[in-house]
């Protein structure tokens, strides 16, 4: 089995215990952090399909979930780069009622080391909290809102309505997530949506320099 198959079916199988270890050996033989990435988020496409198919339950979706958590631990170092000028603040959250953090969390760290300084209020993160962030940070260039349940999708259309009516500006809204789409991001009001970690960081950028309307 090559290393990143192995990797993919740790985290597929919940390893945590051996993840880690398994993501170092691929680093020392070579393969690319980003592929190894990859890697782990296509396992978490196949847990989800499992589920999805009532062949796995909540608990090996949380396990697989801690595995993936532990193995972007040891390439987080490499994914974040050295960026050290400030681009201006970032806030960042997984909108109300939703749990999901590992999108959020690797779209955090892809907008770190893009130069932002990144807020990070965590999950099922309500609109009132949203606001009062950025009321204590008016500087605040991009507010980042992540969404993974479709039963939440209402919760994010709140949320960027609340952000958008709140009376400090100057910053713009970006939101992600597996269900979201650019045209619901056009639709709830949103500045920008992009697909994955990476493009997030780019379109983060693009909106600071008033690329994107
Ligand atoms: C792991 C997982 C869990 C874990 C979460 C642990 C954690 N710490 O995050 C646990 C076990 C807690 C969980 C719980 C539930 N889950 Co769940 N979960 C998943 C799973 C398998 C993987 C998600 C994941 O981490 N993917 C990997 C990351 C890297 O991808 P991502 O999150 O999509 O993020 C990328 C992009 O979307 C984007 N992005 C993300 N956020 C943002 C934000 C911005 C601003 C931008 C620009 C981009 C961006 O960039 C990210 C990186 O590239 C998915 C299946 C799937 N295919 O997504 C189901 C899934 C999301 N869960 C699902 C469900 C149903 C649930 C539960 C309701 C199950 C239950 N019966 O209890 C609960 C809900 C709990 C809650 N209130 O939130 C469904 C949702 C279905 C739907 N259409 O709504 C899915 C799709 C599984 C399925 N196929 O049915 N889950």
């Amino acid at each position: 089995m090559s290393k990143l198959n192995e990797i993919s079916t740790a985290v597929e199988t919940g390893k945590t215990k051996l993840i880690a270890q398994l993501v170092q050996d691929g680093l020392d033989a070579g393969e690319k952090a980003n592929d190894i990435l990859n890697a782990m988020i296509d396992a978490m496409s196949i847990v989800g399909d499992l589920f999805s198919r009532g062949e796995i339950f909540v608990p090996e979706m949380l396990v697989a979930a801690r595995a993936m958590q532990k193995g972007v631990e040891v390439l987080k170092p490499i994914l974040a780069g050295e960026g050290s000028v400030s681009l201006g603040k970032c806030i960042i959250g997984t909108v109300s009622g939703d749990l999901h953090d590992i999108g959020k969390n690797l779209v955090s760290l892809m907008i770190a080391s893009a130069g932002f300084d990144v807020i990070d209020l965590g999950v099922d993160v309500p609109s009132e909290k949203f606001i009062e962030t950025i009321k204590a940070n008016p500087d605040v260039k991009i507010i980042a809102c992540s969404g993974l349940l479709t039963t939440t999708m209402q919760a994010m259309k709140d949320t960027v309505a609340a952000i958008n009516a709140c009376d400090v500006k100057g910053y713009k809204v970006m939101v992600g997530g597996a269900p979201i789409t650019q045209a619901f991001a056009d639709e709830i009001g949103a500045d920008a949506y992009a697909v994955d970690a990476g493009s997030a960081a780019v379109k983060a950028k693009e909106l600071l320099a008033g690329a994107v309307q």
